[in-house]
């Protein structure tokens, strides 16, 4: 029986950097998941008797959700549903299946790097037919009509076995639950050489995986060890769980700092990577080196055709406004197209449509290419492997060689969290509000050449995307970039990312903090940071 429930909006379901994201009690507020679902529906057209995808990280009240939205895809005349089993899909999996499948469209569950539990985070995202992040268009949309929301439509059908593989009716809809592991498995082998991989293992290559208990374990088990034949072990923290051990399954240097100092120790393996709650994040580290996102995506363009899937080279290459401009000289070496995009995967999916890039990134551990619509953990991962194999050389060695023909992008983001929201828009109005008066005046030696807030011109739709991060560019080609994040779920976090080129081979080797020493004091001085926000220093440097 289908059920139409009146309710009434609750006015904070705006979709930030990527989909909706709450503390996991506002979920649990009457109707709230129900009223976002329905928001988004109501914002689609023409998908009676289509396919939705839906899957999550796992994570504490994903398989609650996934049941709501089983039933609410009856009610709104969806044809079939796939669903991972156990609820699990790791975002770049979900984002596979969509476009194999032929779907309309997924939902994805998950807050990504923030913590799970009972009270800690969660999140709903739509994706549509491309595989990718609703543009903002639809995620305007699906805000408007959350605010005006007066009703939504659910079946009384009993909860599905999300354990159970097979097809299943449901309501008159089909209800399918499928292995959430085997297609992305079988689009990686497509990509990378796994008999050189496997030879890689085979003489003796040794690697440390750490799924951080996110949904990337069962995907690094099978490919890893299973496939390629990696010693048992190599994946870490492998068994998804609902409060991912307590932690923050976030791939950085403060939340994964164990495996940085296992990578700087003593009996370090060759290789060591991370990733993210929903997969779709990495972390490098190579013997003795830490990989920075922006330069992974340089060095990654810049080799990518030794892997089977890109031999025929890059259309172009598209990164986020604040990562560094590592990719824009690989881009100019190999006379391909360079995109600047603001913030969030969402921004990429035209590109990629488009065939005018094939590999995209961001500063915050996101790397992917057009093989799917998100950004991609353990995509990244192979990637790199491949490149290993094929060069017989350490990330290190081809870290200094990259830098040696490119220069090297001294590069670093701080973090303010959970800063009180009245202050941190203060501290965003007040550089506003100077903006145009910076050009030409100096600031700890250095002359700012120009200083804006990022504006991005859709070269695909021509839609444009105003405010997208305050921008100060020195003379030289340092800059300092301030944005708030959209990903947040209490008070504000301010982004100050940090950037200096450096052509001479003799200074490669610095301290990355004391190499933007200067540029650090310049950020607090035009911004006034300490001031505003309380904290004299910040909670996470990347
Ligand atoms: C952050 C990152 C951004 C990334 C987004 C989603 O957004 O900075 O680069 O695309 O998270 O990644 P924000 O607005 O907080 O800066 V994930 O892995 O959280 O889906
Ligand atoms: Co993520």
């Amino acid at each position: 029986m289908i059920r139409t429930v009146s309710t009434t909006p609750y006015g904070d379901q705006k979709p930030g950097t990527s989909g909706l994201r709450k503390k996991v009690p506002v979920f649990q507020q009457p109707n709230y998941a129900e009223n976002f679902i329905q928001s988004v529906f109501d914002a689609l057209d023409g998908f009676a008797g289509k396919t939705l995808v839906v899957g999550g990280d796992g994570r504490f009240y994903n398989r609650e959700v996934i049941q709501k939205v089983i039933a609410m895809a009856v009610a709104n005349g969806f044809g079939r549903v796939v669903v991972g089993q156990g609820g699990i899909l790791s975002t770049p999996a979900a984002s596979n299946l969509i476009r194999k499948r032929k779907a309309f469209g997924g939902i994805i569950l998950s807050a990504s790097h923030n913590p799970g539990g009972p009270h800690e985070d969660f999140g709903i995202k739509y994706n549509a037919e491309n595989g990718g992040p609703a543009p903002e268009k639809l995620t305007d949309a699906m805000y408007a009509h959350s605010k005006a929301i007066t009703a939504y439509k659910i079946a009384d059908v009993s909860a599905v076995d999300l354990d159970k593989l097979g097809t299943f009716e449901v309501g008159g809809m089909k209800v399918e639950v499928v292995d959430p592991v085997a297609d992305y498995a079988e689009l990686m082998e497509k990509l990378f050489d796994f008999d050189a991989l496997r030879a890689l293992f085979k003489s003796g290559f040794r690697m440390r995986f750490d799924a951080m208990h996110a949904v990337t374990g069962p995907y690094a088990k099978e490919i890893l060890e299973r496939r390629l034949g990696a010693a048992e072990g190599t994946a870490r923290n492998f068994v998804p769980l609902e409060d991912f051990g307590g932690h923050h399954p976030d791939p950085n240097l403060v939340h994964a700092k164990h495996l940085y100092d296992e990578m700087m120790g003593p009996n370090a393996p060759d290789f060591g990577a991370a990733s993210d709650g929903d997969g779709d994040r990495n972390l490098i580290i190579g013997r003795g080196i830490f990989i920075t996102p922006s330069d992974s995506l340089a060095m990654l363009a810049a080799n990518a055709h030794l892997a089977p899937g890109y031999k025929s080279g890059l259309k172009g290459i598209a990164r986020s406004m604040p990562t560094s401009g590592a990719a824009d000289r690989v881009a100019e070496k190999l006379g391909i197209g360079m995109y600047e995009t603001p913030t969030g995967w969402k921004f990429f999916g035209n590109l990629l449509d488009a065939g005018m890039a094939t590999i995209c990134g961001e500063e915050s551990a996101g790397t992917g290419s057009d093989h799917v619509r998100e950004k991609d953990g353990l995509w990244a991962v192979l990637l790199w492997l491949n490149i290993l194999a094929v060069r017989g050389e350490s990330a290190k060695d081809i870290a200094s060689k990259h830098w040696a023909t490119y220069g090297r992008n001294y590069y670093s983001r701080h973090d303010y969290e959970e800063v009180e929201t009245d202050r941190a828009n203060a501290l965003v109005d007040q550089l506003r509000g100077k903006l145009d008066s910076l050009t030409g005046t100096s600031v700890q030696g250095m002359k700012i050449a120009s200083a804006d807030d990022f504006a991005y011109h859709d070269p695909v739709d021509g839609s444009v995307s105003k405010n997208q991060g305050i921008r100060i560019l020195f003379e030289g080609g340092s800059r300092v970039v301030f944005r708030l994040s959209g990903t947040g779920t209490s008070g504000a976090t301010l982004r100050v990312y940090i950037e200096r080129y450096e052509p001479d081979p003799a200074r490669h080797g610095l301290d990355t903090q004391a190499a933007l020493a200067d540029l650090i004091q310049a950020a607090e001085d035009i911004a006034g940071i300490r001031s505003h926000t309380g904290r004299d220093k910040p909670s996470v440097i990347t």
